[in-house]
Order: structure tokens, then C-alpha cells, then sequence
């Protein structure tokens, strides 16, 4: 363990240099170059990374960023994890091993069975593992047994096919990582200006006067905004930043594309760095709102009065209940300064081409959805929405978790997408609301969710609770996972345990019709085709929409869905979308040589979807924590070497913290006022509805947090996150706000 300052600057030569390190797992530099070079561009590979689009639409070459490439070799990598690994190691021993460790050991390559009490994963021909699934499925009493999770990498034509199959099979239970993620954003957006996405696209960033960045750390997780950011400074933008850490990427930023970049000390980002204690951004909003609605009585063209009276509703209970809270406490609740605040409403007064931006730092709270409801108050105030340079930015995580979204991956499907496919498709979808991921490790947890299907993803590691998930996985008749690489959630499986393995983003997919390609819609709306260009790695891998097809078509038969063609030709499923979701008529025609499109967006265009017409006014509740004495807030965030439970390597660099993760950082003034010693580790813990529950052998890192503010990272401190404790409305885990007591 090493630990070093924490950098002033993201990105840069050091930038290019650990990402060109971590390509060595690829192997030769001929499959690098072959792999970067494919890298978004037109007709090739849309980054596995995060959902930040594209510069100009498509990128020139070279455009990626540090995590983009670890993202890449994590997924391109030499390694296999074939049968003969299978059969070296024991179940029992790969639970010992670190996430770090089971990523390293490479690719899937052929389907695997376990069964409870053997002791090895041993491999399965595919046609009798898609006949193991349908037989399972179609012995349960209902289909409500069953849960069908999705991660965000899924690309449209999988996530379109997988929930057609899902509701024809009979359930809405389709979980997602969404419910961990964005569904605060989508709960709170589609609320009061109903639609569940932002409304900015990469244009409005360059046009805006002011770009305020909530609880979001894009040096390490959206690197590619950066570049927006230098051009929206470069033009004149001012950016606020409010976060309890003073991450690196939005002080500085050395853009690795130009020499100056390179080279020089690069571009200061924050004009203003807000460090906030954690949970107490609606705190912040109250006070600065209240100040803005002072100050328009002597000015009132500080606010947008005519958009306030003719596209919004619910103002004067909004301002009433304004006028209850009391300034001086919202503040000392901040933690920050008067003067900082007041620096904030100076620089809001005189703007009104607002972009908010914002990401888990909002989301995972129990007030989260409050929070980003607060954040649109602001916008509503200032007219900014539905106007160029203004509007909400909620900056999605994994690269087609809103392009899911959008094909129907929803437990709470609208009757409005549930009318269309049953007109489409001649059946009757279920209309009983699905379970999220919180509900569904409740049903599997009470021995009533017996089959758990996973489209990607680390369902145990990515949800809270670890213990209790781990029993609810335990607890299943089968698991079965489609994955591209081993995780801790293959390890711990039902009666009967599947892995099968299936293609990644960066493999060429052929069928019967020849070479396919996929497409998937980035953070701001945009829908585009990717194509891998390496060839598989094994003659047993099959693609997402393959196995979906295969598996369906076992389950539920071909009558409704002739899911055996769909699968020698994805033109054909992507006619299928065309016919069920708006925004798709035309798909394929629309795809032709390499376009483009923008899916249809009310907000952008200022037009309130929501249930009343008209953008909402909300009135939004504070944190309530109760904190003992010698009890601290912990947020579980991301070190800048691992893609969420994908660990990458084990140092933090613009943390200046190497070689270790179980890690708690600090504020001195805490580790003094415990008592806590530094020479030795510590246990965190917690209890929370009497129910106690600990991590060990963690290193204090002291650190610059606000105090009372402790942070750690995910995934290794989910077993402290119960699952009772979760968002209002969205029932996010509350994954950035937990009680927590450390001692040696
Ligand atoms: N390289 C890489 N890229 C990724 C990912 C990855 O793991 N690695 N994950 C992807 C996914 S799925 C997602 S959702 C995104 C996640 O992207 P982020 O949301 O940026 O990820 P986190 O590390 O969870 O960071 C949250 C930030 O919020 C701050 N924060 C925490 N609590 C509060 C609070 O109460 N108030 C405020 N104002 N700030 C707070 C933290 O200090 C931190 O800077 O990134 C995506 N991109
Ligand atoms: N404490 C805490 N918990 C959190 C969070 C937090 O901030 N704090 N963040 C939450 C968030 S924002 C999210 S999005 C979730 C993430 O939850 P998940 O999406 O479930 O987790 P990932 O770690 O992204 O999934 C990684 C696995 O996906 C598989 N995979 C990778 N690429 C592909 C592919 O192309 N196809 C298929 N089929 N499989 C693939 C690999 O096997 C890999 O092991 O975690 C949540 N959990
Ligand atoms: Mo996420």
C-alpha cells in the first residue's frame, strides 16, 4: 500500500500511459491498435465504458479515454476461462479469491453446469443448457416465480427480444441495474417534466453560460465529458461543482488530444468547488432558491417569470414552502461557508442558460428522488429547459442502460407500451407490476422467486446486502447467468447453476445472413450501430439476442414470435422494434450507412409529457439521519481502476491511494475525535432495525472529507448497506448515505 497526494488534474500523458499498460492483457499490439482503432467510430465498437456520447455525433480516431481502453482490455483480454479452469479450481476455492482475481483469469468460453453439492463448474453441450432453462421455467406454478435481471451493456436488439420473451412468458419481473442507478432520475424527471431522460445534448454544453456538476465524478467515470466541459469554458460556460471529495477531473483537466494538453498544465474546470458534506445537496438548493426568490422581489427578471407562469404549475406551494425553512440551518447543515453560497447565487443571478448535471452523488440517497426533483426547481426557476444551452444532464452509467430502458426493460411497464405490444404481437401482456432489484432479492430471499436469470451483470456484488443476496441467490432452484466474463455471482448459485457464455461488444457476431451488427442509445438519446472486429475467441460463443432466441423459443414456442429467424438475420428484430417503440419507425432504413438518430424528446423542445402538460413545481424533503455521536455518514464510490464491480487494478490514482481497496477515507478531526488508531485496521459497522452488520481489516486513509463524512468503496462495502434502506419512490439503494461506526 502506498498513498501519495491527490491529484489536481485528470487525464494527460499519465493518462495515455495506464491505458496503453492495462492494453498489455490483450496481448499483441497488433489486436491492440486493430481494437483502438475500431474504437467509436463510424461502423465500429460503441465503448463497452460509460454512455457519454460522441463528439460531432461519431468520433475521429483517438477518440476514447484512459477507462474506455481498461474497459476494452478487460473485456478483450488474452486470458480464458475455459473448462480446464473449471476443473483446476474448486467452487470453494474461487470464493476466497479476490473480484480483481476472478476478472483476471479471462474470457467464458463455454457453457458451464453446477449442481448444488458438487464441488466444480463442469461444461454442458448448449442444447441441453437452453433445455435445462425452458423446462425449469415451464414448471413453475407461475411465471411470477421467475426473474429476469438486466445489465446496462445489453444492446437494443437483446434487451428488445429478452423483455418480448419475458412478457410472453408471462411476468413483468424484469429488474435492471437501473434500479441501483438512474431511477431516481427517471422517477423524478418523468414526474415533473415527464420524460425519464435528460434533456441536453452535446451541443447545449457548448452554448450554456453555466454547467453545475452534483455528485458526479467524470475524471474517472464519464472521462470524455471533460473535453465538453474544456469547450464549454473555452466558450465562455461557468462551472459549479458540488461534491463532499475535491475529485481531480474537475479541477484540471490536460485533454490527452491536443499538446497543450499533453504538455501544459491544462484547464482549470470548477470555478466554484462546493464541498459539501454528503446527503445535503437539497439542504444547498433550499438556501439557494429561497436567496433567488429574495432577490427577484427587487429584480425580478433574475427569474423567468413568463416560463414560470405559462409551461409550470405548483409555484406558490413551492414558495410557500420556502418561506417555512430557515436559511441559517439549512446552511450550518452544508457544512459550507456563507460566502460560498453566496458566490453560487451571484453566479445564477446574471445566467439563464443553465445545464445541471448530475449522478450517484444524487441518486443514492433516500431523498434522492427529492433531490433531483430540488435541482429541477432550480431550472424551472431560471427558465432553463427546453431552450439551447439549458436543461437536466443525468449522466447514465453503463454505455446502453437508457437504450434498455427505452426497448422496454421495465418492471413497471406503462399500460400505454403494454397496449402496443399486445396490438403488435396478438397476446396479452401481463399487466401485474414486475419486481425491482430490491423486491426481487426479497422474493428469492423468501424462498418465492425460484429461477433467476441475469442478461449480464454482477447481481450479488452490484446489490446491498451482500449477505442476505447471497442467501436469496442460494435460495433459487436455478441461476443462470449469460456473461462474457467469471464473477462473484456465478459462485454462488441455486440448486442447478448456468454460466453461458456469450459474445462481448468488442467480437464480430455471424450468423446465417452473414456479419451482424448491434445498436445502442448513449446518454443524450442518440441511437447508432456498433460492430465488434475481433473474431471470437471460441467456437461456442453466441451472442445476447441468440440465446435469448434460442431460449425463448424453447420456453414459449415460435407461435407468437418466430424467435428461429430472428436469430439468422437482427434486421429482422430490428423490424420488430419498429413496429413497438416510437422513435424506431424505419430502424433499419434509419441505420443505413452508418446514420445516426435522436430519439423524439419533449423537454429538449420545451413540451411537458407528464400527466398535468405542464412542468412541476415540487416541494422536496431534507436528509434525516439522526446521527449519534459517534456515529458517520459513508457514501461506497468508485476508485478510478475498476468498472463497478470489474476491478481493473487495485490503485486510485487521483486519490493518490496504490495497491489496496479496503480503504475508509477520513477527516483528521474524526479520526482524532474517535480515538482511532492508524497503525492498526478497523471494522466498520452498523445496525440498522437491530440488525448488525460489519466489514474488517479496512486501513484508514485520512483524507480531505467534510466531517462526519466518511467514504469507501463499492463493492466492498455492500454488506454494510441494508436493504430496507432505500430511495423514497424509486427504491434505490441508498448506497451513498450510511450510518456507520468504526472502530480499531
Ligand atoms: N471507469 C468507470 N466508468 C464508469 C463506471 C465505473 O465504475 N468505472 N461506472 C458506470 C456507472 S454504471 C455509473 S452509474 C457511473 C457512476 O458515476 P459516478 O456517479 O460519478 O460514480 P461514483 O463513484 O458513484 O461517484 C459519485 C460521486 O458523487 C459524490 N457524492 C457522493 N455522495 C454525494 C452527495 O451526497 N452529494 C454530492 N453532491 N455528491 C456526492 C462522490 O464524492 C463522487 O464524486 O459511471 C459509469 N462509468
Ligand atoms: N454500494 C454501491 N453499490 C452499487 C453502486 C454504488 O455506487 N455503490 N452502484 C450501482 C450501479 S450505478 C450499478 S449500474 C450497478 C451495476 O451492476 P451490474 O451491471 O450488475 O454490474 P457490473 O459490475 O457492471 O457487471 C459486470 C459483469 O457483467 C458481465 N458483462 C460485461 N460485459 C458484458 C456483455 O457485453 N454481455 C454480458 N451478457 N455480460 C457482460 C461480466 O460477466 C461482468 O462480470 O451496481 C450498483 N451497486
Ligand atoms: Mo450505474
Amino acid at each position: 500500500m502506498k498513498l501519495t497526494k491527490q491529484a489536481e488534474s485528470a487525464a494527460g500523458a499519465k493518462g495515455i500511459f495506464h491505458a496503453l499498460k492495462m492494453t498489455r492483457r490483450i496481448g499483441s499490439p497488433f489486436k491492440v491498435f486493430e481494437l483502438l482503432k475500431n474504437l467509436n467510430q463510424k461502423g465500429g465498437t460503441d465503448c463497452p465504458g460509460c454512455a457519454w456520447p460522441d463528439p460531432n455525433h461519431r468520433s475521429k480516431l483517438g477518440e476514447f479515454c484512459e477507462n474506455g481502453a481498461k474497459a476494452i482490455a478487460e473485456e478483450a483480454m488474452n486470458a480464458n476461462c475455459d473448462a480446464e479452469f473449471f476443473s483446476k479450481y474448486a467452487l470453494s476455492s474461487l470464493k476466497k479469491q479476490t473480484d480483481y482475481w476472478l476478472g483476471l483469469q479471462g474470457r467464458l468460453t463455454q457453457p458451464m453446469l453446477v449442481r448444488k453439492g458438487e464441488t466444480h463448474y463442469k461444461p454442458i453441450p448448449w442444447e441441453e443448457a437452453f433445455n435445462m432453462v425452458a423446462s425449469q421455467l415451464k414448471s413453475l406454478p407461475t411465471p411470477d416465480e421467475a426473474i429476469f435481471y438486466t445489465s446496462g451493456r445489453t444492446s437494443n436488439e437483446a434487451a428488445f427480444l429478452y423483455q418480448l420473451f419475458v412478457r410472453i412468458f408471462g411476468t413483468n419481473n424484469l429488474p435492471d441495474c437501473s434500479n441501483m442507478c438512474h431511477e431516481s432520475s427517471g422517477v423524478a424527471l418523468n414526474h415533473t417534466l415527464g420524460i425519464g431522460k435528460g434533456s441536453v445534448n452535446l451541443e447545449d454544453f457548448y452554448k450554456s453560460e453555466l454547467i453545475l456538476i452534483f455528485g458526479q465524478n467524470p475524471g474517472t467515470n464519464h472521462p470524455r465529458m471533460l473535453s465538453a466541459l474544456e469547450k464549454a469554458k473555452a466558450n465562455g460556460a461557468k462551472v459549479v461543482v458540488i461534491n463532499p471529495l475535491k475529485e481531480a477531473g474537475l479541477l484540471h483537466f490536460n485533454n490527452p488530444q491536443k499538446v497543450s494538453g499533453v504538455l501544459g498544465k491544462g484547464v482549470d474546470i470548477a470555478d466554484l468547488y462546493l464541498q459539501i458534506k454528503i446527503n445535503e445537496d437539497v439542504s444547498l438548493l433550499k438556501v439557494v432558491l429561497k436567496r433567488l426568490l429574495e432577490l427577484s422581489e427587487v429584480e425580478p427578471d433574475i427569474l423567468d417569470g413568463a416560463f414560470i407562469e405559462e409551461k409550470t404549475e405548483g409555484y406558490q406551494e413551492f414558495q410557500k414552502e420556502l418561506d417555512k425553512t430557515n436559511s441559517k440551518e439549512l446552511i450550518a447543515r452544508t457544512g459550507l461557508q456563507d460566502s460560498e453560497i453566496e458566490d453560487f447565487v451571484q453566479l445564477l443571478v446574471s445566467r439563464k442558460k443553465i445545464i445541471a448535471c448530475w449522478a450517484m452523488g444524487l441518486t443514492q440517497h433516500v431523498n434522492g428522488v427529492d433531490a433531483i426533483q430540488e435541482v429541477v426547481n432550480l431550472l424551472l426557476l431560471k427558465g432553463s429547459i427546453g431552450k439551447p444551452g439549458a436543461g437536466t444532464c443525468p449522466v447514465r452509467g453503463h454505455s446502453n442502460v437508457q437504450g434498455d430502458r427505452t426497448m422496454g426493460i421495465h418492471e413497471k411497464p406503462s399500460q400505454e407500451f403494454l397496449d402496443t405490444l399486445a396490438n403488435t404481437f396478438h397476446f396479452k401482456p401481463p399487466t401485474k407490476e414486475g419486481v425491482d432489484v430490491v423486491a426481487a432479492i426479497k422474493l428469492m430471499h423468501a424462498q418465492q422467486g425460484k429461477v433467476f436469470v441475469s442478461m449480464g451483470g454482477n447481481f450479488l456484488a452490484a446489490a446491498p446486502d451482500t449477505s442476505l443476496t447471497k442467501d436469496a441467490m442460494e435460495n433459487c432452484q436455478m441461476t443462470v447467468h449469460v456473461s462474457t466474463k467469471l464473477n462473484r455471482s456465478h459462485l454462488h448459485h441455486g440448486e442447478i447453476g448456468l454460466i453461458l457464455p456469450c459474445l462481448g461488444r468488442t467480437d464480430k457476431i455471424v450468423e446465417a445472413s452473414g456479419e451482424q451488427k448491434l445498436t445502442v442509445e448513449n446518454s443524450m438519446g442518440i441511437v447508432h450501430s456498433t460492430r465488434g472486429n475481433m473474431e471470437p475467441r471460441s467456437k461456442f460463443l453466441l451472442s445476447e439476442p441468440h440465446i435469448i432466441a434460442q431460449i425463448a423459443a424453447k420456453t414459449v414456442g415460435n407461435k407468437i414470435v418466430d424467435w428461429t429467424s430472428l436469430i439468422d438475420n437482427y434486421d429482422r428484430i430490428r423490424d420488430l422494434i419498429s413496429k413497438s417503440i416510437k422513435g424506431f419507425e424505419s430502424f433499419n432504413e434509419k441505420l443505413k450507412n452508418e446514420k445516426i438518430f435522436e430519439l423524439p424528446n419533449g423537454p429538449r423542445e420545451g413540451v411537458f409529457t407528464n400527466d398535468i402538460g405542464k412542468a412541476r413545481f415540487t416541494t422536496n424533503a431534507l436528509s434525516n439521519h439522526q446521527l449519534e455521536k459517534d456515529e458517520l455518514l459513508m457514501m461506497t464510490i468508485r476508485s478510478h481502476d475498476q468498472f463497478n464491480t470489474t476491478i481493473y487494478g487495485m490503485d486510485d490514482r487521483y486519490r493518490g491511494i496504490y495497491g489496496i481497496r479496503k480503504v475508509v477515507l477520513m477527516n483528521s478531526m474524526d479520526i482524532k475525535h474517535l480515538g482511532l488508531n492508524l497503525d492498526s485496521t478497523v471494522t466498520i459497522y452498523n445496525e440498522y432495525l437491530h440488525i448488525r452488520r460489519e466489514v474488517k481489516e479496512f486501513t484508514i486513509v485520512p483524507y480531505d472529507i467534510p466531517q462526519g463524512c466518511v467514504a469507501a468503496y463499492f463493492p466492498e462495502c455492500n454488506p454494510l448497506i441494508p436493504i430496507s434502506q432505500t430511495a423514497r419512490k424509486s427504491n434505490t439503494p441508498a448506497s451513498k448515505s450510511i450510518k456507520v461506526r468504526i472502530r480499531n
